[in-house]
């Protein structure tokens, strides 16, 4: 069908900057993949009233979700990691031992594209099952020119196997490899790889690790200076660990989003809201790891920064395959309402990857909606581990 109209009771369109922007008894119509029209179905005029409909009943519509922080293409896993935690070893103790990320460069510069591909699609699969369209996904389990490059192109295949869009990040600043200095690996290996990367057309977004145990500001001002002369926009893995001063240069640079943020401050939080830098919240890396700092809600409220959610799925950090669970985290752990999760979910993620064509239902969006077996958007967030998706619409396609 190229053009068609869905009804259900209820739909939240995100639209409305303080709700769920929620029509009771509402219709959309949908042509060539775009949204026409929204609204209640007693407004409905014609030409759509001529098109063919199709009743979702007492189900809930919201626009499809984005996950727009993800990790999913990595080789093998470090469940042992996850043992060595439980036996005492901190997160930062494991990766100044050689193991952490530096575990997952090695499994991952082992594994041919195919083998990265096979294992990343039943991660993909398990998102796309939550009602997710858009899907970020990140390099830096390579760190060396041909697997930061093999990741991207892994990634990119993802988005053509599955109808999904990926959105692909660049992050070549995520750790120093073994045997080498930060600074020269910035500038021999990584800033190489990306201009190497961009020129493939691999790359949408640019992404360092801004940390103790990784890269000062400095550094990663030099990946970015980089992203800039290539026009490429930027975003920040930033006071996850420790304050580091990530959250300031990502806004300085205004970059589409600093993620994490636990430990960031008022200043940053009034920072990153006058430059439109989305704060994105990762609760499953603060859960895995047992963070204890919450990051400061009162404060992004306060100064209008944006929040979105994300799952951070990694194999370290965050072994975490659940966006829903990500939104119940949120609430739960950083005491997140259950509208502004969902607004993390769809509004704020699709600013956080700078994408104006979707996360609401208005006309002229795409239309990539969810329609979940619920009566209020609460519940989206309110279940643990429940997943009430009953159907999806990706690009307009039923
Ligand atoms: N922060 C994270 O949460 C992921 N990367 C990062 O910079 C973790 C990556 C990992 O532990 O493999
Ligand atoms: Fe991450």
């Amino acid at each position: 069908m190229n053009a068609y109209v869905i009804t259900a009771d209820t739909i939240a369109t995100m639209a409305d900057p303080h709700g769920y922007g929620l029509i009771e008894a509402g219709a959309i119509a949908v042509e060539n993949g775009r949204i026409a029209w929204v609204g209640p179905l007693a407004d409905l005029r014609a030409p759509f009233t001529a098109l063919p409909r199709r009743d979702y009943g007492a189900r809930t519509v919201t626009p499809a979700l984005i996950d727009c922080h993800t990790h999913i293409v990595h080789g093998g896993n470090r469940a042992r990691e996850f043992e060595m935690r439980l036996n005492g070893a901190s997160y930062q103790d494991i990766a100044r031992a050689g193991g952490g990320i530096i575990s997952t460069v090695t499994a991952t510069r082992e594994a041919s594209e195919a083998d990265l591909l096979a294992a990343a699609l039943p991660r993909l699969d398990a998102l796309i099952a939550q009602g997710v369209a858009v899907v970020e996904v990140k390099s830096g389990y390579g760190l060396d020119l041909e697997t930061e490059l093999k990741m991207l192109r892994v990634a990119r295949a993802l988005g053509v196997a599955r109808p999904v869009r990926v959105i692909t990040t660049f992050l070549g600043a995520h750790a120093v490899p073994k045997g080498m200095d930060a600074d020269s690996y910035i500038d021999t290996i990584c800033i190489p790889a990306l201009h190497a990367a961009h020129a493939e057309g691999l790359v949408d977004a640019v992404d360092g690790f801004c940390e103790g145990i990784a890269f000062t500001p400095t550094q990663i001002a030099r990946v970015f200076d980089a992203a800039c002369a290539l026009d490429l926009p930027m975003k920040l893995h930033a006071e996850q660990l420790s304050a580091s001063g990530g959250t300031a240069l990502a806004a300085h640079y205004r970059a589409l989003s600093a993620d994490h943020v636990e430990y960031a401050s008022d200043a940053d939080a009034a920072a990153l809201a006058s430059a439109g830098t989305v704060a994105v919240l990762l609760p499953g890396a603060f859960y895995a790891i047992r963070e204890t700092q919450i990051p400061p809600l009162a404060a992004f409220r306060a100064h209008g920064a944006a929040m979105a959610v994300a799952t951070d799925w990694n194999p370290g950090s965050s072994p975490l395959g659940s966006i829903l669970l990500a939104m119940n985290m949120a609430c739960t752990l950083f005491r997140l309402t259950p509208t502004e999760a969902l607004a993390g979910t769809t509004r704020h993620a699709a600013r956080a990857l700078g994408l104006t064509d979707c996360g609401e239902i208005r006309a002229g969006m795409r239309a990539d909606l969810a329609i979940w077996d619920v009566r209020s958007p609460v519940e989206l967030s309110y279940g643990i581990a429940i997943n009430p998706l009953y159907a999806r619409i990706f690009g307009g396609v039923l």
